[in-house]
């Protein structure tokens, strides 16, 4: 059996998993779970990097020995080093409205095919004051600079920044250059494995190394989909639903960048074709402005709530954090519908919306791309919501194979097996977690029948 660590820090929980290899299988254990709590600091909202770090360095000595240690996160923000190394202020969040202030419309599509989104990687630089700074590092390999003093790009979150060249697969310089960004802070894209700094080695209690793996969260979670063949689209479902099909090659039409799809790097030169859809961030905020009910309960009493509400997750409204119960009865009356009642009611209205956001997705990824599509593979946390996973089979009329839960944390470790040369390309990749996985299919129209497999 060879074992490996997976970390995983999501927008809502960091998370550090063992994955056991042994007998064509592999399983997941969780090790260590810590929140990941924004910090709002005179007026910006932060990430609070150095708790995360600590949860790694927690979760890493809690594991134990590993044969190699991967680190994803999520995407688009950044941590910038000055010229000794050292981080300069705290990284910025992605919700923190700065980008208000300082977005340029820049889009070349063809180049960077990659959607607007205001709170882009090329939109927050834009905001920020570059002079000292050497080195723009994104999350994941800012820790993994920390674990290793080794500084090191890694191409599927890099092609998040929408300052990417998803053709040429490397920085878009020309684009850098147009910007006015210092080329310097871009690092070299770096692979394989780099040891743990003796310091670590010693805090964690052994020394072993850490490997680039698929360092986005959303490419490691695709990764781990346990599809049989090529025919099909997924929905990664965590604090976001990034919803799409993947592709061998990107589609950079004008047709695709008027709806908004993104051509993001995934693992193997395949391109994870998709739109960020808000996801169960809406459900996560309207809990906190519930003070915090466990969502089991609420998603029980659901089932039977009428909502006759549909609203636009994408709506920006529903971007930064706040009360959101509010701004989806706002939403209501703006658009003339009547506003859910009650928690049931607004948990009924969002998964309905979300379902039938998917499908719209899903509908245009087929069409834009002509990829056909068979099943939907829905993934993360937002799997273990049964009444998601039936509306989402019910509104696209397609089979909707729901888990694995962790499936970012499975991906992040395949990839470590491969450097091992424990298991080859993707489709082997999958077939391992066809095996070990618990996954369920809920089939359109037979909504109170999920079946078991796996
Ligand atoms: P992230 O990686 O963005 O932090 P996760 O993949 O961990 O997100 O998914 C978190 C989401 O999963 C939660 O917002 C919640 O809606 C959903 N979730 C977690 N546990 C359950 C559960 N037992 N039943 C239904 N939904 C759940
Ligand atoms: C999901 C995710 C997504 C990005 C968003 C910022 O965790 O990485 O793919 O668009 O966070």
């Amino acid at each position: 059996m060879v074992r490996f660590t997976a970390v995983d820090l999501g927008a809502s929980s960091g998370r550090v998993m063992s994955a056991a290899v042994a007998g064509g299988r592999i399983r997941l254990r969780e090790e260590h779970r810590f929140a990941n709590r924004p910090v709002r600091v005179a007026g910006t909202l932060h990430w609070d990097v150095l708790a995360l770090y600590q949860g790694v360095l927690d979760g890493l000595r809690k594991a134990g020995p590993a044969e190699s240690v991967g680190v994803d996160a999520w995407a688009v923000d950044y941590g910038l080093l000055d010229g000794d190394g050292r981080l300069i202020g705290n990284p910025v969040h992605y919700r923190d409205a700065r980008t208000a202030r300082c977005t340029e419309r820049v889009d070349p599509y063809e180049v960077t095919g990659t959607q607007f989104l205001p709170f882009n990687t090329v939109n927050q630089l834009l905001c920020e004051r570059l002079d000292r700074a050497e080195t723009m590092l994104m999350i994941p390999d800012l820790l993994g600079y920390w674990l290793t003093g080794t500084i090191g790009a890694e191409r599927t979150n890099a092609s998040t920044t929408a300052l990417y060249d998803v053709r040429g697969r490397d920085w878009a310089w020309e684009l850098i250059d147009e910007l006015g960004l210092p080329r310097r802070i871009f690092p070299d894209f770096a692979a394989g494995a780099s040891p743990l700094r003796p310091d670590v080695a010693e805090e964690v209690g052994y020394a072993t190394e850490v490997v680039k793996v698929a360092s986005h969260d959303t490419a490691s979670a695709v990764v781990a989909v346990p599809a049989e063949t090529d025919r099909f689209a997924y929905v990664s479902c965590g604090t976001w639903s990034l919803v799409g099909v993947e592709l061998p090659a990107p589609v950079l039409t004008e047709e695709s960048r008027q709806a908004n799809f993104t051509n993001e790097a995934g693992l193997d030169g395949t391109v994870r074709y998709l739109r960020n859809v808000m996801g169960l961030w809406i459900l996560q905020e309207c809990l906190r402005a519930w003070g915090g009910p466990p969502l089991e309960p609420l998603l029980a009493e659901a089932e039977t709530a009428r909502a006759a509400a549909v609203i636009d997750p994408d709506d920006p409204a529903f971007l930064p954090p706040g009360d959101m119960p509010g701004r989806i009865a706002a939403y209501c009356a703006r658009t003339g519908q009547p506003a859910p009642e009650g928690p049931a009611q607004v948990v009924r209205c969002i998964l309905q919306s979300l379902a039938l956001a998917y499908q719209r997705a899903i509908a245009d990824a087929v069409r834009l791309s002509g990829r056909p599509v068979e099943v939907v593979h829905l993934v993360g946390g937002g799997s273990l919501n049964t009444l998601l996973c039936r509306l989402t089979a019910d509104a696209t009329g397609l089979p909707v194979v729901a888990g694995p839960v962790e499936a970012t944390a499975l991906g992040n470790a395949l990839v470590q097996a491969r450097a091992r040369g424990l298991v080859g390309g993707l489709a082997e990749m999958r077939e391992l977690v066809r095996r070990g996985a618990g996954v369920r299919t809920y089939r359109p129209g037979h909504p109170y029948e999920p079946r078991e497999r796996g």
